[in-house]
């Protein structure tokens, strides 16, 4: 039997900020007891937050169901179509493999090697530290836990990059304004990304706003530019699944279902570049139209 309960909003905040400062859920429960709270509201009310924060889903309102079904993410297949060949528009590309949870595939020959060749030139200069949003502040950090630079690209912004999104639209049975500016990265020896999810937790103020303009992102796209020769492979260590970077090739996993709760076996990082330079370029979807925060 479940019971609602209040959920003050400040009180909710309290175990968001704590939570994303690394506190352990168990020392937040513990500090709500050591303050006279009843210690099975104290850690449904963590565990609510938690879950939110776990799923990428909205925090609690001010009513909580204590004993109800906990989060959970129910699954949902690919939205790719079946089959070893998929066409899209004047390219065949192969299926390498699919992957049931995260729901994912790899492809040869998403990309052509002149294609491959005029991203990284188009990118090339105007190449920048790459930055990530700090989930206390809200604002652009140059990421520790990101050692590559990167740049993005305008929606459409040249005719290879329209030509580019408009076969990714059809892969991923998504409308091209659903996809965030194409992010291009260049990984050097040592470079890394430490394991992260795509999907944005809504432990601060600016993801919140950013799900608020364009809903979550529900599926990334990783394109490979150049073979590389050591390390840096795209890896599920919730799976243990490894995926080498070839020319070319691509990578599309979906985390988000139709109830906006997200796939945390989605985690991923790529691992220490050991030899030679690396390229990606990066598309994240959202479930809806992406509206740039500073349009223009
Ligand atoms: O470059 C990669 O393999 C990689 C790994 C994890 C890229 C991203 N995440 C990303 O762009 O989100
Ligand atoms: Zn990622």
């Amino acid at each position: 039997m479940s019971i609602t309960v209040n959920f003050p909003a400040e009180v909710r905040d309290w175990i968001a900020a704590n939570l994303t400062r690394g506190v352990a859920p168990q020392a937040i429960v513990n500090e709500m007891v050591a303050r006279n709270n009843a210690a099975e509201l104290a850690s449904a009310m963590v565990d609510a937050v938690s879950s939110a924060f776990l799923y990428g889903a909205p925090l609690p309102g001010d009513k909580l169901e204590v004993g109800g079904a906990p989060l959970s993410y129910e699954p949902e297949p690919l939205r790719v179509a079946d089959g070893p060949l998929i066409q899209l528009g004047e390219r065949k590309v192969r299926v390498l493999s699919r992957l049931q949870r995260p729901a994912a595939v790899h492809l040869a020959n998403f990309l052509s090697g002149d294609e491959c060749e005029q991203l990284i030139a188009l990118a090339q200069p105007r190449l920048d530290r790459s930055t990530v949003v700090d989930p206390v502040t809200g604002r652009n950090v140059v990421a520790g836990h990101r050692s590559s630079h990167g740049m993005f690209f305008r929606l459409c912004e040249t005719p290879l990059i329209a030509r580019i999104e408009a076969r990714i639209a059809l892969l991923t049975g998504t409308p091209v304004e659903n996809g965030e500016g194409l992010q291009m990265l260049h990984y050097e020896v040592g470079a890394e990304s430490t394991p992260h999810v795509d999907y944005l937790i809504t432990g601060n103020a600016a993801n919140r706003e950013s799900i608020a303009r364009s809903g979550q992102r529900m599926g990334t796209l990783l394109m490979y530019l150049k073979d590389v020769e050591g390390g840096g492979e795209t890896v599920f260590p919730q799976l243990g699944w490894s995926v080498a970077p070839q020319r070319g090739h691509a990578l599309y996993f979906e985390y988000g279902n139709r109830f906006g709760l997200c796939d945390p076996s989605s985690l991923h990082a790529s691992t220490p570049l050991r030899a030679g330079d690396k390229w990606v370029a990066t598309k994240w979807i959202r479930n809806r139209q992406f509206v740039p925060r500073n349009p223009g």
